[in-house]
């Protein structure tokens, strides 16, 4: 089973996505991790995006597109969750291709949906926990980058609800309960 979690940033997606790796052997294919990964390594490619990400920008859809061709080559275990990708139209049509050449289809887009005051509060209360622990803080887990996230999200992601939608591949979840509930409204999705 091949699945995206599609939603605004901090609407829970790489949450709902671990629980799932747990629960159903699945592989998380986050690009937000990855990006970061390049970022934290120092990679040519982690420069290019460093400052990119840190605005609340997103990265080129040719740099995101080549991360994931290059995931979907390796093993496919219970099968995919793409977390964070796509995030545009070119995106999308992107890894319908993909899936195509690897014989693979698409069986869910679910779309966790949060408001903004919520999603604000719990990337902002995130950057709290971590320097209160005196942990990393992530460069774009404030105020400003989230709100800039959340433009760019609407302008550039919101549109692929409805191309998914027109697909008949959509199902909505309500992502605002506490994190079980929401894994529990996702399991009735997938087992249906
Ligand atoms: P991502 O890493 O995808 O980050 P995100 O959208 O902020 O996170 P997510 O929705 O996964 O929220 P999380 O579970 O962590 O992207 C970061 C950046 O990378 C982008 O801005 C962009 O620059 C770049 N990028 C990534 N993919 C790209 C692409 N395809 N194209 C172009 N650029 C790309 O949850 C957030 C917080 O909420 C956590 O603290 C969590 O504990 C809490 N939480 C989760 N569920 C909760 C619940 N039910 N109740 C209470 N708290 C909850």
């Amino acid at each position: 089973m091949n699945i995206i979690l599609l939603g605004p940033p901090g609407a829970g997606k790489g949450t709902q996505a671990q629980k799932l790796v747990d629960a159903r052997n699945m592989i998380q294919l986050s690009t937000g991790d990855m990006l970061r990964e390049a970022k934290d390594s120092g990679t040519e490619m982690g420069k290019i995006v460093a400052d990119v990400m840190a605005r609340g920008d997103l990265v080129t859809d040719e740099i995101v597109i080549g991360l994931i061709r290059e995931k979907l080559q390796g093993d496919k275990q219970g099968g995919f969750i793409f977390d964070g990708f796509p995030r545009t139209l070119a995106q999308a049509d992107a890894l319908a291709d993909l899936l195509q050449e690897q014989g693979e289809s698409l069986d869910a887009v679910i779309e966790m949906r949060v408001d903004d005051d919520t999603l604000v509060k719990r990337i902002v209360g995130r950057a709290e926990e971590a320097r209160a622990a005196g942990k990393p803080v992530r460069a774009d887990d404030n105020e400003e980058s989230v709100k800039h996230r959340l433009m760019e999200y609407y302008k550039k992601t919101a549109p692929l609800i409805g191309y998914y939608y027109a697909k008949d591949q959509l199902q909505s979840v309500d992502g605002l309960g506490a994190i079980d509930e929401v894994s529990g409204a996702i399991a009735g999705v997938l087992d249906k």
